[in-house]
């Protein structure tokens, strides 16, 4: 026997996407705890460790419960238990690295971009985020996969949080760009590190499920209902037969 994983959020994909990903591929007992984005939140967000989601609720075998909340802490919680966060202090490092580098992206995008409610702010820091960061971003991490050798990993030979975290935020980005500027062909390294998640067998499966689907067009309507076009199904690059 082993923990049983709950994880509360939203609907959606948004912070969480990395730590499904993770539990997925290290096919972890979990299911997901879904709440309303609405007005009946406030009546939970009080029992919330700090008011906030996600949080991870752990029941472990000898029937204690652990109580994670801040997506940051909860990935590398997981990546720790679950062999993900490299073979030593120097991969580990590296890890480390890159979710600095990814945490900055992911808080550009959100805070400066979808959440911003002034049109001609928002529309500033898109070009930005379009033109500028987010190409550069790119760039690094396919550099950082040719480094490692263009093995579909970012560290070393085996799935890290390096890998979930910046694929999941991969996703996140191709399904913002209206001009389809991300492509394999633009960053082959790095998109090989997509395919390998994309096309491992449980994360396979994962992807092509009701809830996977749900979540896609609830985040969607999300990032529509805040002026940004958002196609997740535009993420699907590879074949996902087993
Ligand atoms: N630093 C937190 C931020 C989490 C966060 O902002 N969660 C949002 C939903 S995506 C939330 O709970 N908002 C409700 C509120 O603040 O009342 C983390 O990474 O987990």
């Amino acid at each position: 026997m082993t923990s049983l994983f709950v994880l509360h959020y939203f609907g959606v994909h948004s912070y969480v996407a990395p730590i499904r990903c993770q539990l997925v591929l290290a096919n972890a007992d979990w299911k997901d705890e879904f709440y309303a984005f609405d007005e009946t939140f406030k009546d939970f967000k009080d029992k919330l460790p700090f008011g906030t989601l996600p949080v991870l609720y752990e029941t472990t075998v000898d029937g204690e419960t652990l109580v994670i909340p801040e997506s940051g802490c909860i990935e590398r919680y997981l990546a720790h238990k679950f062999g993900q966060m490299g073979a030593n202090s120097c991969q580990a490092a590296q890890i480390e690295m890159i979710l600095s580098l990814a945490q900055f992206m992911f808080d550009f995008s959100m805070l400066s971009v979808v959440m911003v409610n002034n049109d001609e702010l928002q529309n500033k820091n898109k070009k930005e985020l379009f033109e500028k960061r987010l190409p550069t971003w790119l760039t690094h991490m396919d550099k950082q996969a040719v480094r490692n050798g263009s093995n579909g990993h970012l560290v070393g030979d085996k799935y890290t949080l390096a890998d979930t975290r910046v694929i999941c935020l991969l996703d996140t980005f191709v399904a913002m760009d209206a001009d389809n500027t991300i492509s394999p062909q633009a960053y082959p390294a790095l998109f090989k590190v997509k395919e390998r998640i994309d096309r491992h067998p449980h994360y396979a499966v994962y992807r092509k499920s009701e809830a996977f689907s749900m979540m896609s067009t609830r985040e969607k309507n999300y990032y529509v209902s805040n002026k940004l076009p958002f196609d997740f199904d535009k993420a699907k690059f590879y074949d996902y037969t087993l």
